[in-house]
């Protein structure tokens, strides 16, 4: 690898300090990226606002929070020796346990000299003539770089609703991705939970176990499949790791970079018994690939119908009361286009005495006041209110930096109207800055430590390539921008995603556009197409060496 390798001293407040590549978060793939981009000999800087490393799993520290996405799959595998000695001790982690193997690793590859904690970066801008990209943090660093990568997350910038009087409670207030990380006791307090989304879901039966009372503030039904979690027993772990290479290989060129039982039939081609009896055996087996019953259920409302049902027939069965049960059941929008989730006795919480139910459909929030939640009919009096009201999802996080590429360009401009990517990588007219998991990729559709890894990847290969070939320029062109945007809408007007309300569509911010944002292609052929545009030379991107990009 020929890459020049650039540093020095820290940056003073005239001088900015020179480096390879700026990279923004130390999650699981600002991690990845900067042991990546150390193999290549670059000088690397990781800028994280946390005090320490692992993203989502350090901020998202609720009671309950746990990945859904079966452990012996997330997890990265880059290293055959991390992925042989580190042993899972449930079927699902937990999220303390995640939040371990991400220091583990961050040990184990001695990154945190390179990574800058406790500071977040507020502005980034290109400067055409030197190609590189000066970053400023709120802790007035200036960092010269020949490249940026946000490694920033896709569902990073938390976010409390609008809700009149909401500052005006006197009691304790909580974001589930904010949680302390000292912990919360909320045995015997009278507890409100706003929202009834995948953090929702986890919390609720764990804070209904502590909590005097618990009153659930839902305003959309979710479906849930029981995760049927539980000890990671030996002989599982073994037949992993005994073929991890060939899983792992496997898992790549699925649709969503999980290795699960996929059936590839219609749910319309098959008798109804047999249908009925998949549900059930998926439903006792557990977990979001429930999903992956059918090839059809996010194509076809009428094979989709035949899944939500049989979810809705599940949840009456389970909750005892029949109008709790009811709204409890989703109605309004297919199974699977808002994010599914999994949970551990999620619906039969409702049975508890100390669990009460507040459909916000029929009378929704009006205030929140100093002792607690008022709705169009009635005041519940609360010691604490936990928003569990989500993120401002894949594009929030990267918004809220000031990002400016040639001429001055912005990216709150470019992206006015919803985000526009080339693959999920890069933006023309932002050139030398790359994006992990972002907009326009499969992302949050996938499992996102085989996502992750595949940018990383990526970026690693463009990065070397150009270095053998003495470039230092790289952008999109707009046309394959442009033929990727709309490739990207193309794929999801095919599906039912956009017919929901979801995070995925920006539904959930008033104001923002409404574009179905991550790549619904599938993880497998997204990933060939990647490897397809390396192999022609990084077709649609235009290379440059010197100090400028040939327009
Ligand atoms: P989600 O899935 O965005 O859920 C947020 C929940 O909060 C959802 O039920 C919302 O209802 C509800 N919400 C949001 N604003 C309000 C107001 N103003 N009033 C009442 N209810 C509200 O976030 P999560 O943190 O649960 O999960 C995010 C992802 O993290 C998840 O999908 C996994 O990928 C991991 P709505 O549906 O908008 O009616």
């Amino acid at each position: 690898m020929s890459q020049t390798k650039e540093t020095s001293p820290p940056s003073t407040t005239r001088e900015p300090r020179q480096i390879d590549a700026l990279i923004v978060g130390a999650g699981f793939g600002g991690m990845f990226m900067l042991h990546r981009l150390r193999g290549l000999g670059l000088t690397c800087q990781v800028v994280e606002a946390g005090t320490g490393v692992g993203g989502t799993w350090y901020w998202n520290r609720y009671p309950g929070a746990r990945c859904d996405t079966e452990s012996m799959q997330y997890s990265y595998s880059f290293s055959p020796e991390l992925q042989q000695e580190w042993s899972w001790t449930e079927r699902y982690a937990p999220q303390p346990e995640i939040l371990r193997y991400a220091n583990h690793v961050a040990d184990r590859f001695d990154l945190r000299r390179d990574i800058r904690f406790e500071t977040r970066v507020v502005s980034a801008h290109f400067d055409a003539n030197a190609n590189r990209w000066t970053v400023t943090t709120d802790k007035g660093d200036r960092i010269s770089a020949r490249y940026c990568v946000m490694a920033t997350g896709c569902l990073s910038n938390a976010r409390l609703p609008d809700i009149k009087g909401r500052d005006s409670f006197q009691g304790a207030t909580y974001h589930t991705g904010h949680w302390p990380h000292e912990g919360v006791d909320l045995s015997g307090k009278r507890v409100g939970v706003i929202g009834t989304g995948s953090s929702a879901i986890q919390a609720i039966p764990v804070i209904a176990e502590a909590a005097a009372h618990l009153f659930v503030f839902q305003r959309t039904p979710n479906y849930s499949i029981p995760a049927r979690n539980g000890p990671m027993t030996r002989e599982y772990e073994h037949t992993w790791k005994a073929d991890y290479e060939q899983r792992r290989a496997q898992a790549r060129m699925t649709r969503n970079g999980i290795l699960a039982n996929f059936n590839d039939q219609s749910a319309l081609e098959v008798p109804e018994t047999t249908r009925r009896r998949n549900y059930e055996s998926r439903w006792v087996t557990g977990g979001t690939t429930f999903m992956a019953s059918y090839n059809d259920l996010i194509t076809s409302k009428a094979a989709n119908d035949t899944a939500a049902e049989f979810v809705r027939e599940q949840i009456r069965a389970l909750v005892k009361d029949a109008k709790v049960a009811e709204l409890l059941a989703p109605k309004d929008y297919p199974i699977g286009t808002k994010r599914i989730c999994a949970d551990t006795l999620y619906f039969e919480t409702y049975n508890r005495d100390n669990v009460t139910l507040v459909d916000l459909r029929s009378s929704p929030i009006e205030e929140i006041t100093a002792t607690g939640i008022r709705t169009a009919d009635h005041s519940t009096d609360l010691d604490a209110i936990v928003f569990a009201t989500g993120f401002d999802a894949m594009t929030g996080t990267l918004l809220k930096i000031d990002i400016r590429g040639r001429d001055g360009a912005k990216l709150s401009d470019k992206w006015e109207a919803g985000p526009r990517t080339y693959l999920g990588l890069m933006c023309a007219e932002f050139p030398n800055m790359f994006m992990i998991t972002g907009p326009g990729s499969p992302s949050v559709l996938s499992n996102m430590m085989v996502s992750i890894e595949q940018h990383v990847d990526w970026i690693t290969d463009c990065l070397a390539h150009m270095g053998s070939r003495q470039m230092s320029v790289i952008e999109p062109t707009q046309k394959a921008e442009d033929d990727w945007v709309a490739h990207v809408n193309e794929v999801a007007s095919k599906t039912l995603y956009p017919s929901a309300a979801s995070w995925y569509m920006g539904a959930n911010i008033p104001g923002k556009p409404r574009v179905f944002m991550p790549y619904i292609g599938g993880v497998g052929r997204y990933r060939k197409h990647c490897e397809e545009v390396a192999a022609k030379g990084y077709e649609g991107f235009m290379m440059a060496g010197g100090r400028s990009v040939a327009a």
